[in-house]
């Protein structure tokens, strides 16, 4: 089980949950086409396994290849993929499946509880103002993301701060505080290489005194290694709640699902020992794996918050798992 330093208790493993009904599962709304045009690219890969299995009347060794085949090229991830095709072929047994459209039916249950429940950004029940740390490897997305997030939540009501704790690059402050004023969302910043603790003290003043209620914090990317990373958010972690007490209240992992696998090797790294709550997989709109998002909903064990759509500021999506499924499928 992972270990959170916040205090939470952990999800429960989603694969000891039992699937709910088939009937509950199923009585999903029919999704908007239009919503999810960005996972055209991976629908193909689901669409031809869905006319692969639907055609099939009884259920061959050559579906199971084909199925194997599919997850995996959709970027499942080898051992979600394994698992799944056991549990599947479980199910065949156990409940006397006849069909491929039977296991069509089935692997939708079983890819949508891999992906629990949705989940939303958790605010503080204590302060005023919410905290919210967002962490990944350069280029994955992080600073467009913030935007994005700062972008929705405004809209919502919320009075957004953002702090430029990715002070490594001056390029990265001025990424933000661009996206700042065309969002219209204040972005309080440092010099390059200052200290980036020293920018969240001063954005949690600032949040305060100018009445703030979410402040989300960029970080580096450049924290390659476990323990930077964790030294690092330790301070940070300190600083905060010495505004407040219960914060940070979420730190999400910003994940690229187009670099697949390996970034989830990196993330899970990370995951174990940092008290991840949740992650956010960008760039679904360009590539065609993005069935990414059950290997990393299966191997980190924490929620899936949003998903990036594009590159524009309203292209950020909450993640909706039964919608999710139904639109592969679709
Ligand atoms: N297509 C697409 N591009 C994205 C998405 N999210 C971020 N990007 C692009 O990815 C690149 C890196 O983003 P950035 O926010 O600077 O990453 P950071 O280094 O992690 O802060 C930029 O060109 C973004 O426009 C997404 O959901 N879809
Ligand atoms: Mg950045």
């Amino acid at each position: 089980m992972l270990n959170r330093f916040f205090g939470q208790k952990p999800q429960e493993d989603p694969k000891k949950q039992k699937p709910e009904p088939a009937s509950e599962q199923q009585a999903e709304q029919p999704v908007p086409e239009q919503r999810f045009s960005f996972l055209n690219r991976t629908r193909q890969i689901f669409g031809r396994l869905g006319n692969a299995v639907q055609e099939t009347d009884t259920i061959t060794d050559s579906l199971w290849d084909e199925l194997e085949e599919s997850l995996l090229g959709a970027d499942v991830g080898p051992s979600t993929t394994l698992w799944l095709i056991e549990r599947l072929r479980q199910r065949v047994s156990d409940e006397n499946l006849q069909t491929g459209s039977q296991v069509q039916y089935a692997l939708r249950e079983e890819l949508s509880t891999l992906l629990g429940k949705s989940s939303s950004l958790r605010f503080s029940k204590q302060s005023p103002l919410t905290v919210i740390l967002v962490i990944g490897v350069n280029g994955s997305g992080k600073t467009t993301t913030i935007a994005k997030m700062a972008y929705r939540l405004s809209q919502e009501g919320h009075q957004v701060m953002l702090a430029a704790g990715d002070t490594f690059r001056a390029a990265a402050i001025d990424q933000l505080q661009e996206w700042g004023n065309r969002i219209q969302v204040p972005v309080i910043s440092q010099k390059p290489n200052s200290d980036p603790g020293a920018v969240v003290f001063d954005a949690l003043q600032a949040a305060q005194s100018r009445g703030s209620d979410v402040l989300i914090v960029d970080t580096a990317g450049r924290l390659h290694t476990k323990f930077n990373l964790m030294e690092e958010l330790k301070k940070i972690n300190k600083i905060i709640q010495k505004f407040v007490p219960d914060g940070p209240h979420e730190l999400l992992m910003v994940i690229d699902a187009t670099t697949g696998q390996n970034a989830l090797l990196q993330a899970r790294k990370f995951a174990e020992d940092i008290g991840l709550t949740g992650v956010v997989i960008t760039k679904l709109d360009s590539t065609a794996k993005g069935g990414f998002a059950f290997a990393v909903a299966d191997d980190l064990g924490v929620p899936i918050k949003f998903i990036g759509t594009g590159e524009k500021v309203e292209n950020l999506m909450p993640f909706e798992p039964q919608n999710f499924v139904a639109a592969l499928f679709a």
